[in-house]
């Protein structure tokens, strides 16, 4: 029998008063909060209002109800070296003894895991993604820590003294069952990014009250709501110190998870079960915490290079007649595409692993003649299985009873619910052992059907049509938990499993938020079975990691410009997380696009990493050709710009498949020391070299951008502007591109773009070079085949400076690339009279002394041995 704890002491007015308004942390997050409750809890009670009605949906703000200084509740025990709880906590069922643990991973990552001090009753961890253990000496990391020797806390600092976890005294730690919570000051000026998958601007308000629900669910993004994925994720940089600098933080949690920002600031995590497991990460800058972070979590997946082309999709798509007739009318437009897509039109009654015999009779020769194009198939797959076929005739459900491989109910049954099968729907449950043989087995099958190219995993949230099972859900403490965030519906269930739901591994519960990242892992397993190909997926639910094995979309976004607008900080948020692959439908998936905003998408759209159409079935029409000229024109001119750069495009994954780091790139990752690029969500960089600044308004022709201090050449026409680090007014209209620079001091590749990828690639090197103020510049190119797995690639820096160019092999083992055939250098400031390709005078080159402009033609020449001196 388990002692009762102690009540907690009523705290002094002492410890209460000392606190400012945005120093409280919420000791009373529930509804309807009073002065008994609040003090039951061994809390201080100051109302700001005598009339008080606070609820779920009134934003927050300082609480009434709040945690004294030193609050406390877990004393340290010299004797066991662990935390001892002294008083009951709000929330049922304490853990009593906890301890701390700490391992430097690497000299810029630290872990702090708190758990109970085992061997107790082990808690749930979650499965995905796996952490490969790693330490270095303490001597070794630029990190330090110090636990307190009175009451629970801890404190992580810089080496140089600067503090990046800060325990607030007067702060609630709690570790009970069901509600763990931990809070942090953050420094006085700080900047913060991350959290999500939410709505929202790419740099989070620390001045404002706010809280965060990551809890996956099936849900347009939309402000305020928990979305389709979770990424206990943030990134902070520190103005308050001498040398300023950014740190992050993960915690690998896979429950429900609510994190609150005040304005102190600081920052509370709470999360409904699990484990306190965090990763913190040094720095300095935000590229060498987002290396760390993605090398941790696993590090970016390497797409084949069809994937980087453009995506035609379109819900409600229902023959292939129709599929044929829009993918025809837009490749006889000329516009670029390198996938054709179904949506689960072509299934046979919505099921998954078939196809409709009749209306989608000949897919498999029409998937033929898209393989003999060049272009690519990729169909959708739902996770869930239809549970109602007659018996023999489905095997997936079939092979799924016999192997017991689907998601159990509370009394051990099956778990029904439903989605777009006909009557009831099942689930594998993805962290049974033997899942990966039953997913494999139905990918080969259907592979031999229709030779697939890669998956759409959509639905994976899981979304249900129920709340629960039809009948709802065994009432226990996991469907009502004692504390509950304030999730979409009001409930845990809301359009998803219950929570009592059983997987091997654990209750729905814990597993929730990492259910759709396992059915990808088990994906790409599944397609890594079937032949030599780097695996092509896009989910839609994500968790840290997903990115080593697939892409994401940011589901049903709506044909607004507001949407339009928040697609580009998704986008960017999501590069944070390590899923370079990102993108929105373009033109929106709900409701009816316009012909201006559809134009407008595609500009920017052909800058997504992952660029597709998709909409849904009874919205108007938006591929290219649906529109008239205007979008027709937008649409091709702007992916074949997309096409021209597909190189650079390729030599970004690549880096983030080896490196970690971003690809779509937020302006502060580059430009971090440059404040005024903090809050910039509106435009964004390609890796280093390309800024894109597109026009997200109505009815402008003009758009501003911001340049960082430097030169920046106009990517079209090579003019060159010089910045100080300001606002510029460029010319968009809407029938010209939208803005596109390169940076002074950078090389790229670009190559004449053809209508697929794989015959763009093939076209001879053009070498564009944007010099620097000293008339340098850097780049890199990588080349493989791009299908196959790594390791046979070849990648080449390039680099000028004293008027040399010159090309040095870091990896050769790729030989088939094509001769590059010609040289633009921007910036050249003074006239040349002699090139000297490979020790050899040429002459066709060209200074144009107006633009200063070097063009060298006919090259020729070998990437692999290029040596280029002009005068
Ligand atoms: O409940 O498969 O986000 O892209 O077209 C809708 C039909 C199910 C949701 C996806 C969307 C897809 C649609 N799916």
């Amino acid at each position: 029998m388990k002692k009762d704890l102690p009540n907690p002491p009523k705290p002094d007015s002492g410890r209460c008063v000392v606190i400012k308004d945005n120093e409280k942390f919420d000791c009373h997050p529930e509804e309807d909060p009073n002065q008994e409750k609040c003090e039951r809890r061994g809390c201080c009670w100051s109302p700001k209002n005598t009339i008080y009605n606070k609820t779920k949906n009134t934003p927050l703000d300082t609480p009434y109800c709040y945690y004294p200084v030193n609050y406390g509740g877990y004393n340290f025990s010299a004797s066991t070296s662990t935390y001892v709880r002294t008083f009951k906590s709000p929330y049922p069922n304490d853990i009593t003894e906890l301890k701390l643990s700490v391992a430097h991973r690497t000299a810029n990552c630290m872990n702090i895991r708190i758990t109970p001090n085992y061997p107790l009753p082990v808690r749930y961890e979650s499965p995905f993604p796996m952490i490969m253990e790693q330490t270095v000496d303490s001597e070794q990391s630029n990190l330090k820590y110090s636990m307190n020797k009175d009451i629970f806390g801890f404190k992580v600092f810089h080496k140089d003294g600067s503090i990046i976890f800060d325990m607030a005294p007067n702060s609630g730690f709690i570790y009970a069952d069901q509600f763990l919570q931990i809070s942090s000051n953050m420094p006085k000026n700080s900047t913060l990014y991350g959290i999500g998958e939410r709505r929202g601007n790419l740099r989070i308000d620390t001045k404002v009250w706010q809280n965060f629900v990551l809890f996956n669910a099936d849900q347009p993004p939309a402000e305020n709501m928990n979305l389709y994925g979770s990424h206990p994720f943030y990134l902070v940089k520190d103005e308050s110190i001498q040398n300023p600098h950014y740190y992050g933080v993960w915690m690998l949690n896979s429950n429900a998870i609510e994190i609150i920002v005040q304005p102190n600031p600081a920052i509370t995590i709470r999360t409904l079960g699990g484990i306190l497991d965090f990763y913190i990460f040094s720095g300095p800058t935000p590229e060498s915490i987002l290396q760390e972070y993605h090398k941790l979590i696993g590090l970016p997946h390497m797409p084949p290079l069809w994937a980087l082309g453009f995506h035609l999709c379109r819900y409600g798509t229902k023959t292939l007649n129709k599929t044929k007739e829009i993918f025809l009318r837009n490749k006889n437009a000329g516009i670029p595409i390198d996938v054709q897509w179904n949506d689960l039109d072509y299934m046979e009654a919505n099921n998954d692993f078939t196809y409709d015999k009749n209306s989608f009779k000949d897919l498999a020769n029409f998937i033929h003649e898209l393989h003999d194009q060049g272009v690519k198939w990729v169909p959708l797959v739902d996770i869930g299985i239809s549970g109602s076929e007659a018996n023999g005739t489905y095997p997936p459900y079939d092979l799924g009873v016999n192997m017991d491989i689907f998601v159990k109910n509370y009394t051990g049954g099956i778990f029904i619910g439903k989605v777009w099968n006909g009557k009831s729907t099942v689930w594998p449950d993805f962290s049974h052992k033997n899942v990966l043989v039953y997913w494999q087995k139905l990918f080969q099958d259907f592979h031999n059907e229709l030779s697939f190219d890669g998956i759409w995993l959509d639905m994976n949230e899981p979304s249900n049509f129920y709340n629960g099972a039809e009948n709802g859900c065994p009432d226990t403490n996991l469907e009502n938990p004692p504390y509950l965030p304030r999730v979409n519906g009001g409930m845990l269930r809301y359009k998803t499993f219950c929570m009592t739901a059983k997987h091997e591994y654990s209750d729905h519960y814990n597993l929730h938020n990492v259910y759709g990242a396992l059915e990808v892992y088990n994906t790409y397993r599944a397609l890594r079975s079937l032949g030599p190909n780097r695996p092509f997926i896009i989910s839609r639910s994500s968790f840290s990691g997903l990115g080593h094995y697939a892409g994401h979309w940011s589901g049903d976004v709506f044909s607004t410009w507001h949407d339009l607008k928040r697609t580009v900080s998704e986008m960017l948020s999501f590069s944070l997380f390590g899923i370079p692959l990102m993108g929105a439908d373009i033109c929106g998936f709900n409701w009816n696009t316009t012909v201006e905003l559809c134009a407008r998408w595609y500009q920017l759209g052909a800058f997504y990493p992952f660029s597709r159409t998709h909409n849904t079935d009874d919205a108007i029409a938006q591929d290219p050709t649906a529109l008239g000229d205007k979008v027709l024109n937008a649409a091709k001119k702007s992916l074949l710009t997309r096409y021209s750069l597909i190189s650079y495009l390729y030599t970004l994954f690549y880096r983030a498949n080896q490196n970690g780091s971003t690809v779509a790139r937020p302006l502060f990752v580059e430009f971090h020391d440059d404040k005024s690029t903090y809050g910039l969500d509106e435009q964004f960089l390609w890796g280093p070299s390309l800024m894109i600044i597109p026009v997200l308004d109505e009815g402008k022709s003009k758009v501003n951008g911001y340049l960082p201090k430097g030169i920046w050449y106009d990517f079209y026409s090579g003019v060159s502007l010089q910045s100080g680090g300001e606002f510029l007014e460029f010319n968009a209209a809407l029938d010209s591109q939208i803005p596109l620079l390169l940076r002074g001091g950078r090389i790229i590749t670009t190559q004449k773009p053809e209508l697929t990828t794989s015959l763009t690639i093939k076209n001879p090197i053009k070498i564009m070079v944007g010099l620097s103020e000293i008339q340098t510049a850097i780049g890199e190119v990588y080349f493989d085949d791009g299908v196959t797995f790594s390791g046979n690639g070849s990648l080449f820096s390039i680099d000028i400076k004293n008027g040399v160019l010159n090309v040095s092999i870091l990896e050769y083992n790729y030989k088939n690339i094509p001769k590059v055939n010609e040289i633009v250098i921007l910036g050249k400031t003074e006239p040349v009279s002699s090139v000297i390709v490979n020790e050899k005078n040429v002459t066709t080159f060209n200074y144009d002394s107006t633009l200063k402009v070097l063009k060298i033609v006919d090259l020729n020449a070998d990437i692999s041995n290029l040596l280029v001196s002009y005068h």
